[in-house]
């Protein structure tokens, strides 16, 4: 298989794409996109979705599905709301949120996006049912975002995996807590490529880390700007599962990117962005949920196996 061809076989665009759209919200919205994933304990898939309004700015809404492909229940006003008067980092809105469940805490944390004065930096939010929340507050100050934690504790800590900007560049790292509140240990786990490569100008976590025999399996987003704006796709790498920071494999080429019409136009032109995957009980079938052009939410189906087979073909 040559890279060209690999990124039509990895992935399969769901036939309904895009599966959700500003059309099928119960009040008004302008946009709905990027929305992080998980499964609930009775099977049902939970997207909680990065709603854009009419001011412009963002909010995080849940859409419930018993299939995770039709039939969502959206909840009838926005679930998680910007706070601006307890956090002033979230002036101009929540985006952007990756979930994760963690067993320790029997809770879900939400990493997303808060947009403030200064900036996107990271905040976190714990929650059991994804109607009652529990703000942890901004835990990377900006510029920093595409930040998701990990299922379980690293050699005793913590783990979250974040894209701090920098003046070098937009490179994924990974920090250490004891707590959640406290963070350090910083490590450089994926730079962005440079040159002319498709992930030359900048890289970021896309879904939470993918814990598998090999490894973990990160799915993350590259972007390449050209003369007619940026083009954001998605590449796969294997991290050591003990030291996520160390990266065992990266392919060398992109294994899915815009190409349908969802993808091609919208609000932003170009963007594959997913925020969330599901497993299935094969612990191989993968679901992974994205934004289509910052406009609509899309769904594309792949294998694990087969990623990593490719990634063993193609990495480096
Ligand atoms: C990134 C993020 C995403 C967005 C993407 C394309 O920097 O802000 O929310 O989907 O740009 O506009």
């Amino acid at each position: 298989m040559n890279p060209a061809s690999a990124h039509d076989v990895l992935f399969h665009r769901h036939e309904g794409n895009p599966i959700l759209t500003a059309a099928d919200w119960p009040y008004p919205v302008h946009s709905v996109f990027n929305p992080g994933a998980t499964l609930l304990p009775d099977g049902t898939t939970l997207l909680l979705c990065r709603v854009e309004d009419r001011t412009g700015l963002s909010h995080l809404c849940a859409a419930r599905s018993a299939n995770g492909v039709d039939g969502w229940v959206i909840d009838p006003e926005p679930t998680l709301r910007a706070d601006a008067e307890t956090h002033p980092e979230e002036l101009w809105g929540i985006e952007d949120p990756r979930i994760t469940y963690v067993k320790e805490l029997g809770r879900f944390a939400i990493a997303y996006t808060a947009f403030g004065k200064a900036g996107p930096g990271v905040s976190l939010a714990l929650t059991e049912d994804f109607r009652t929340f529990e703000r942890c507050g901004l835990v990377m100050q900006p510029d920093d975002k595409d930040a998701a934690l990990l299922p379980h504790r690293i050699d005793g800590s913590f783990a979250l995996i974040h894209r701090p900007m920098a003046d070098s560049g937009a490179h994924v790292w990974m920090s250490l807590s004891p707590d959640l509140r406290n963070w350090g240990s910083h490590k450089l786990v994926l730079p962005a490529r440079k040159g002319g490569f498709w992930d030359a100008n900048k890289v970021g976590l896309s879904p939470p880390l993918i814990e598998t025999d090999a490894g973990w399996l990160m799915l993350y987003h590259g972007v390449r700007r050209t003369a007619s704006g940026s083009i954001y796709r998605l590449g796969v790498a294997l991290l050591d599962h003990e030291h996520p920071d160390v990266c065992l494999a990266r392919g060398n080429a992109w294994v899915f990117g815009p190409e349908a019409v969802y993808e091609r136009e919208g609000d932003v032109a170009n963007v594959c962005f997913p925020c969330g995957t599901t497993l299935a009980a094969d612990r191989d079938t993968l679901r992974v949920y994205y934004g289509a052009a910052d406009t609509s939410v899309a769904l594309a189906t792949g294998s694990v196996r087969e990623i990593l087979r490719w990634l063993r073909a193609h990495g480096s």
